[in-house]
């Protein structure tokens, strides 16, 4: 399959057989990442990726764009049925693009953003002052309570009538509890301002009907399509009608030009796939996935922050173990368990470092493993922090990775096919 790739470019053929080896062999734990399916990989890999389309279904820039019209309208319209919706701009090439293109479809430089700040589980786009969120609004960030670590929507209430912002936010990427929608609308109106939500990690939950749907309570609504929702890497924007022009319009001709097509093609097979009743079933199960890995954590001597997990995510603080996150990161990757290491709220230690890491179970359940197999990679990532240094126990570990997923095949013709034909070396 990948035959034209390798001998075209063997140095680029080499690197994504070894990823795909990398994905295949591993337990990948991001709580951020899942394994697309082969309808989707086609649609993105198609030659849709040729085709010019500025514009928007219909009133394009280009001509012959009736093909590329027909998988942007699919999406759009498929969108908008998952999240019950009014409108869906499927374009956003990230969900970074989505939410600048979401405030500025609302509100002017300099204008006041309130959100959850990145050390509390937030986003870099939710006003931090490396990112352009940061450094062109004016940004009040609000965390979670040291005790319950988890958001105090009184308190939360109390900053914004203090702090009158001109766009109150919410959402996160490290937060490993459901979100209440109702509060922030209630402030919202209150202040008179708009309120969005990015639902990024979650959405694969709202689809899913397992979560509060933020579309029921927000202006907008901005997400990306990769994480829990199990897409094509890309953005997507929700709004109400009202809504619709401005955000059409932030995102192009106002931050983006050509759509990538081949993308959106490729995020309305997903949109589809999430539609189907399978879809549900996966959910609940990444959900009681996380919540078993949860407990074997916790029995094992691990503190999860705020106790445990609503969602796929857990915040796992290491402190008990006397480790950091940085040890905890490479020791479980050379043990065969990706994940990130992560701030916890109120870390005393900086953002390389961390007290903590992130884990997620999206990735795992799509290979089908479920409540048994967690408690079997809960062991193995307690073991991997009884020696995180010992390179031999690691390695012991990694093997039976290699046995747990070998009995839980993905992407099995894919790695077969990315092989180096026998002519290359
Ligand atoms: N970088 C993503 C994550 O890992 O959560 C958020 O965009």
């Amino acid at each position: 399959m990948t035959l034209n790739l390798w001998n075209t470019d063997p140095d680029v053929a080499r690197a994504v057989h070894q990823e795909t080896r990398r994905q295949v062999e591993t337990l990948e734990m991001i709580a951020s990442e899942n394994f697309v399916s082969e309808a989707v990989l086609e649609a993105q890999g198609s030659v849709l990726t040729n085709k010019y389309a500025e514009g928007y279904p219909g009133k394009r820039y280009y001509g012959g764009c009736e093909h590329v019209d027909v998988t942007e309208e699919l999406a759009r319209q498929r969108a908008c049925k998952l999240f019950k919706a009014d409108h869906a701009n499927v374009q956003p090439h990230s969900g970074a693009s989505a939410n600048i293109a979401a405030y500025y479809s609302i509100i002017k430089h300099d204008a006041k953003l309130m959100a959850l700040s990145l050390d509390h589980g937030g986003h870099l786009t939710h006003g931090h002052k490396v990112n352009f969120s940061g450094k062109h609004f004016q940004v009040v960030h609000y965390g979670v309570d040291p005790k319950t670590e988890r958001l105090d929507y009184k308190a939360i209430q109390d900053m914004a009538r203090e702090a009158k912002p001109d766009i109150l936010v919410t959402g996160y990427s490290a937060y490993p509890r459901a979100i209440d929608f109702a509060p922030f609308r209630e402030i919202a109106d209150e202040l008179g301002i708009k309120f969005m939500v990015d639902m990024a990690h979650f959405a694969g939950i709202v689809a899913a009907g397992l979560h509060q749907n933020p579309c029921q309570y927000a202006d907008i609504v901005t997400t990306t399509t990769h994480k829990t929702l199990r897409g094509p890497r890309g953005g997507l924007i929700l709004c109400k009608e009202e809504l619709a022009k401005a955000i059409d319009r932030s995102i192009f001709p106002g931050f983006q030009g050509g759509p990538l097509e081949h993308v959106v093609a490729a995020k309305a097979v997903a949109f589809g796939e999430a539609l189907k009743p399978e879809f549900k079933t996966y959910i609940e199960q990444v959900l009681k996935n996380a919540r078993t890995l949860a407990e074997v954590l916790v029995e094992g001597g691990l503190r999860l922050v705020s106790g445990g997990t609503d969602n796929h995510l857990l915040l796992v603080d290491l402190t008990p173990k006397g480790l950091t996150g940085a040890i905890a990161e490479e020791a479980l990757e050379t043990a065969g368990v990706t994940c990130n290491k992560n701030a916890i709220p109120f870390d005393p230690k900086p953002p390389a470092v961390t007290s903590g890491i992130r884990l997620g179970t999206p990735a795992l359940t799509t290979r089908g493993m479920k409540e048994a197999e967690m408690r079997t990679i809960g062991g193995l990532i307690l073991d991997v922090f009884k020696a995180p240094e010992d390179q031999a126990h690691l390695q012991k570990i990694r093997q039976q990775v290699k046995e747990l997923t070998d009995q839980f095949p993905i992407y099995a013709d894919r790695l077969e096919k990315s092989r180096a034909p026998e002519t290359v070396a």
